[in-house]
């Protein structure tokens, strides 16, 4: 009747961004990521708990502008005859800000659901049932490094590389705590329907996929620095061009681009990434870590930084 789950967001490399099927929420491109370790969502689902209807705590504050998302992700495995649930979402990172804090939670969520409803499915099942509710949950039911290949019937999600075989580490770049102005969702339609590089990006995908996937397969960091940066100024560029414009960063974002290019410069192993939000990814190997946090910290308007491993995949916590 009640089970709670933990899952790490994960950060793209590779992105997803626009849509082949809106109602199966499937992406129009495959796409590559990270899991993260010290990040984390917890979600408890509790179907005896005495309650009119659904109702949604996200970090002790009810929270009803989500609450339809998650039932529906809640029916996708419970059935819609179902006891209203008792749900709740506790994090350790900020919400709605571009750190895929909906990976982490839906991912949680389909775990938790399923435990709570007694089924049992295979890890590519939940992950394809999280990908209904948020594309990106999808690769958070997996660790370490993991690809998300879309067909026009369903995605596939599969690991790559265990978090341990090649020990990459994250740090990102806080340089904004609020919400982000327009959620990845409706952004991905606008460029869909209005950017003039949105065919072009699509049609490149699988080139980036590919060569992503062969420096990951084979450890060669630089490579695999080159396309990242390449693949994420590129769905930016969708992001530029779209009418009205999506532009999720600001001035710091610009700044943290500017210091990792300088630690390159100096021989550093780091590269960038950015998301649906104005902070900064740094994947990094781990001799460089001490020096990317140095330099990010001294970067003019960095609020905070959080520095991360790479982590497992979601999983039932024990019962109470
Ligand atoms: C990604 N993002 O690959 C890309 C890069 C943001 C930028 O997937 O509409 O919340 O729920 O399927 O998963 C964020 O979008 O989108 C995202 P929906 P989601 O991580």
């Amino acid at each position: 009747m009640k089970a709670e789950a933990q899952a790490q967001p994960n950060i793209a490399l590779i992105k997803y961004w626009g849509k082949r099927d809106h109602d199966k929420n499937l992406p129009a491109v495959s796409s590559l990521s990270v899991t993260l370790d010290s990040l984390w969502t917890k979600m408890s689902v509790d179907f005896g708990a005495e309650v009119g209807s659904d109702t949604l705590l996200v970090n002790g504050v009810p929270t009803p502008a989500m609450e339809q998302r998650v039932s529906h992700c809640i029916d996708l495995i419970a059935g819609t005859e179902r006891d209203p649930a008792s749900i709740v979402s506790e994090g350790n990172f900020p919400i709605g800000a571009g750190l895929a804090s909906s990976a982490s939670a839906f991912a949680a969520l389909v775990v938790a659901t399923a435990a709570a409803c007694g089924k049992t499915y295979a890890t590519q099942t939940l992950a394809q049932l999280a990908g209904t509710s948020s594309g990106s949950a999808a690769r958070s039911l997996y660790g370490g490094i993991v690809t998300l290949t879309a067909g026009d019937e369903h995605i596939d999600v599969q690991p790559l590389l265990d978090p341990d075989e090649w020990p990459l580490e994250v740090i990102v770049a806080v340089t904004e705590k609020g919400e982000k102005p327009v959620g990845s969702g409706a952004a991905m339609i606008r460029g869909e329907k209005t950017s003039p590089f949105y065919a072009s990006w699509v049609k490149r995908q699988d080139d980036d996929f590919g060569t992503a996937k062969d420096a990951v397969l084979s450890r060669d960091f630089e490579r695999l620095a080159t396309i990242s940066e390449h693949n994420c100024l590129k769905m930016h560029s969708v992001m530029w061009s779209s009418r009205p414009p999506i532009v999720y960063w600001n001035s710091a974002t610009l700044s943290c681009l500017e210091t990792i290019r300088s630690l390159q410069s100096t021989g550093h192993a780091v590269f960038f990434t950015i998301d649906a939000g104005p902070q900064v990814k740094a994947v990094c190997l781990p001799e460089s870590a001490a020096a990317v946090m140095d330099a990010l910290k001294a970067t003019p308007g960095v609020l905070s930084l959080l520095q991360t491993k790479l982590g497992a995949g979601a999983k039932l916590l024990p019962s109470e």
